[in-house]
């Protein structure tokens, strides 16, 4: 990309988006296209055209998406199937008609098999079952780097696919129901410190591994990524390193400093056992993760207060 390449970012409200914007932005790129959902619904094959049309983007990063925590990936189903596939399609199709030079594509690292060999190298793609609770997201996904994959063989394109592991950092979604357990974690912990209450509670028996990535980090990686990469094979981004549900908790609860206890409720859904990318291909690529998860977390965890105060202000 040049500095003054158009670089379009879809999903740049959103947590990936954003800081991908940011990266963007620190790093001297002057030419950046946005559009919030409320002026352009990407679900809307017609809409999406006209905007390519009238903007020929030079460069798309494809951040937009539908996503959640693993209850909302259970209980949302056909929205994240429908919704994801729409987006996908509409935007992936347009970079090819309006002749975009480059897109990436971004995935998530629930499209490999639950039970995939750790830690999961990027060839374990369609090797097995995937984890039911976000099967449907997965598969939206999954459709995304086909289709990218496909328009390339087809027509020549550079669509690249990243498959990024779990992310947490600014502006993400601290909805109890939906978020993602990080998110979840510090407001819990937090709420819990305030109101004196005697304990926490954790979704699950506390033995799941998750590997977590700040969302700095892997918009670095995306900048990276697209000024470096053009295989039509997906990629890894990860950290290479991931921690139990339970570890988790006991670090955020230090972290924020509350004394009471942590109680798991077994009903909840654990999902996937172990989700740990291999991040071997990346670092090949000359590409490594710099946030530590403590420093993210202490981070982030101000941030959140920050923005409570905000809010109270
Ligand atoms: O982050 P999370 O919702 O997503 O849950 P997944 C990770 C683990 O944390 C699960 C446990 O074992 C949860 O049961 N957990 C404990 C909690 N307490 C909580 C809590 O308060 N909230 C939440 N949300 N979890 C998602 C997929 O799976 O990961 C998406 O559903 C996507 O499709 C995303 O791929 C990255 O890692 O299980």
């Amino acid at each position: 990309m040049n500095k003054d390449s158009k670089i379009y970012v879809a999903g740049h409200n959103g947590m990936v988006g954003s800081a991908i914007v940011r990266k963007l932005k620190s790093d001297g790129y002057t030419n950046l296209l946005m559009k919030g959902s409320s002026e352009l619904d990407l679900r809307r094959a017609d809409d999406v055209n006209d905007f390519f049309s009238n903007n020929c983007p030079d460069y798309v990063f494809l951040a937009a998406a539908k996503v959640g925590g693993i209850l909302s990936n259970d209980k949302y189903k056909a929205d994240f199937l429908y919704d994801n596939l729409m987006i996908q399609n509409n935007v992936i199709h347009a970079a090819h008609v309006y002749k975009c030079e480059k897109l990436l594509f971004l995935g998530s690292s629930c499209i490999y098999p639950k039970y995939a060999n750790q830690p999961i190298t990027e060839d374990s793609l369609l090797t097995g079952l995937l984890e039911p609770t976000n099967e449907p997201y997965a598969v939206a996904k999954i459709a995304g780097i086909k289709l990218c994959q496909s328009f390339n063989f087809q027509y020549g394109t550079n669509f690249i696919s990243a498959m990024p592991t779990n992310l947490f950092g600014p502006n993400d979604n601290y909805d109890l129901q939906n978020s993602h357990v990080l998110p979840a974690l510090v407001r819990k912990f937090h709420e819990a410190k305030e109101n004196r209450l005697s304990s926490v509670v954790v979704w699950g028996s506390g033995r799941p591994k998750r590997e977590f990535l700040h969302v700095d980090d892997l918009a670095e990686a995306c900048v990276y990524l697209m000024n470096n990469y053009n295989q039509d094979s997906i990629i890894n981004i990860g950290t290479g390193e991931d921690i139990s549900i339970k570890d988790l908790a006991v670090l955020i609860k230090d972290i924020v400093g509350y004394n009471g206890d942590i109680v798991f409720d077994q009903s909840k859904p654990d999902g996937t056992p172990r989700k740990l990318l291999n991040v071997d291909k990346i670092t090949e690529e000359g590409w490594k993760a710099k946030i530590s998860l403590k420093s993210g977390i202490i981070s982030t965890y101000q941030e959140y207060i920050n923005q409570l105060n905000d809010k109270a202000s």
